[in-house]
């Protein structure tokens, strides 16, 4: 069952922390092979070793079961490993193990000899661990497994083209890639970019004011097991009619972490299940959605299996802050001037399970209603610690949000389905860790500069528009500094200072899989992640 601490009694203690729902063991299937000649089965294999130094362990081999020995009809070597056991957590250096999950079944056992002794069979490693080793440190959410590029090949932007070598179209060619900058500034892109599976967009190693692209959307369906961050995608007018600045509608573990999305023609965030697709396993965090193009401004719709979103800004939004649909997770979010519709409470009848937790919801000058909006029975919401500040007289104050508030949403003290740990702050804190921190905050552009500077209005300004020349901003999305890169001359992702400081080789290319600390993360991985502060709750 879900847990949730402290619901019934709750209150916010200054600077607590609430850990919402439980991390659910992976569900172990097994099956058996049986062998067609008699024999006594296998004994029971032992399970996997520790996973060295933080890798997650390969699930172990799982020994046979016993046969029934002797008899004509005798089973013989028993089934194949049926559950190898997860590997133990690593206790070679700092930091956590990875733990295996032994998620794939064995193979079958071997077949016994007549009358003899079957030798048990051997079961396969187990698959990825399903959670405890993130994609980053702070990821967090649905998302936060999404393991990337993780032991594979590196790919360097070296220029701002749309296509052709050495542009970010080229990289996210191919799959297993850590895609790093040596330029920062803006990829007009041409046509949509769509991305592919096991690919880490490490947009924070862009010098200078960081990567903006402008002009078109993006594509992540079947874009498995891929973590972007710190990337600003403006789509515009320009872009193609109908498309969102982000869509996804099949695949699994993806993770945007402090991106700045904006100027969808259709949707800014738009992760919609096709019909007979999956959807699952994707976390948006510390990311702005906003401006949304008229006539058919939206923030996006979550129509997912299981979707976290965290400290997020949604801004200037016509509707959809979001439209929630499926399983959605909504932590320390702030959705501000919305015309008709702030957050969406499903609107089908379909089943959905909404945990909001620590959030606003602020009207703008534009907003004529729709805080809580299109609520059905079938929405299974449980809400703790939501605000509304609807008085738009500069400060942020306002009232809790009650049950009355989610109109026919089908009110619960504990979800019915088990989400992520997530740390939640209480609201209070939460507006001003957005403020700060959302988006592309190593260095933000004058477009987040923009909104941000309405939503310090608190209600004051705030307007959709529908066409980003409005804003009047210089190249239309303002001046974006391209910064120099720091030498990497093994060009292996690595800058060849923190290589010589960390003890790596600046001359050998092949050390960015290793892991020097036995720690877990790759050292590739522990340099990209060295670049930016730890997101809130990190350990
Ligand atoms: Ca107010
Ligand atoms: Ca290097
Ligand atoms: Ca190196
Ligand atoms: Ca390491």
């Amino acid at each position: 069952m879900p847990r949730l601490r402290s619901i019934s009694a709750f209150s916010w203690p200054s600077g607590a922390h609430l850990s919402l729902g439980a991390l659910s063991l992976a569900a172990f299937s097994a099956c058996s092979d049986p062998g067609d000649v008699s024999g006594a089965g296998g004994s029971q294999g032992s399970g996997g070793l520790p996973g060295a130094g933080g890798a997650w362990a390969a699930g172990g081999a799982g020994g046979g079961t016993v046969g029934t020995g002797g008899g004509p009809l005798g089973t013989g070597g028993g089934s194949g490993g049926d559950l190898g056991a997860g590997g133990a957590p690593s206790s070679g250096g700092a930091g956590s193990g990875g733990v295996g999950t032994g998620a794939s079944s064995g193979s079958g056992g071997a077949t016994g000899s007549g009358g003899g002794t079957a030798s048990g069979g051997s079961g396969t490693g187990g698959a990825a661990p399903t959670f405890e080793f993130g994609a980053f440190p702070g990821a967090q959410g649905f998302g936060r497994n999404a393991t990337g590029a993780r032991g594979g090949d590196v790919y360097h932007v070296t220029n701002l083209n749309d296509s052709g070598a050495g542009s970010l179209r080229d990289a996210i060619s191919q799959p297993n890639r850590t895609v790093v900058f040596e330029v920062g500034g803006v990829i007009h892109l041409e046509t949509r970019l769509v991305f592919q599976e096991n690919q880490t967009i490490a947009g924070q190693t862009a010098p200078g004011g960081g990567i903006t692209l402008y002009g078109d959307g993006t594509s992540f369906s079947a874009a498995n097991n891929t973590i972007v961050r710190y990337l600003r995608i403006r789509m515009g007018k320009i872009g193609e009619s109908g498309k969102d600045t982000i869509t996804m509608a099949s695949g699994h573990d993806v993770i945007w972490d402090h991106c700045s999305l904006s100027w969808g023609r259709d949707g800014n965030f738009d992760l919609n299940r096709e019909s007979g697709a999956e959807l699952y396993n994707l976390t948006l965090q510390d990311s702005i959605v906003a401006q949304g193009l008229q006539t058919h401004s939206t923030g996006g719709l979550l129509n997912t299996s299981g979707v976290s979103v965290i400290r997020s800004l949604y801004i200037d939004n016509n509707s959809r802050n979001p439209k929630a649909n499926g399983t959605v997770q909504w932590v320390n979010n702030v959705a501000y001037n919305w015309v008709v519709s702030g957050y969406i409470l499903g609107d089908t009848s379909g089943r959905s399970d909404g945990l909001m937790v620590g959030s606003w919801l602020i009207p703008g000058p534009e907003t004529n209603g729709g805080t809580l909006s299109s609520p059905t029975p079938s929405y299974n919401i449980v809400a703790i610690d939501n605000w509304y500040d609807s008085d738009k007289d500069g400060v942020l104050d306002g009232r809790l949000l009650g049950q009355g508030d989610y109109g026919t949403a089908n009110w619960l003290t504990e979800p019915l389905i088990e989400f992520p740990d997530v740390p939640a702050m209480p609201a209070a804190e939460a507006f001003a860790y957005v403020r700060e921190h959302a988006g592309t905050s190593l260095w933000r552009d004058a477009v987040d500069d923009y909104v941000m500077a309405e939503l310090d209005s608190l209600g004051q300004e705030g307007a959709t528009i529908s066409d980003e020349v409005s804003l009047g901003l210089p190249g239309v999305v303002g001046d974006v500094p391209g910064g120099t890169a720091p030498a990497d001359v093994d060009r292996d992702g690595m800058a060849d200072a923190w290589e010589s400081s960390a003890g790596l080789d600046p001359s050998d290319p092949e050390d960015r899989n290793l892991d020097r600390n036995g720690d877990g993360w790759t050292n590739l991985e522990e340099y990209i992640n060295s670049l930016v502060p730890l997101p809130y709750g990190a350990n």
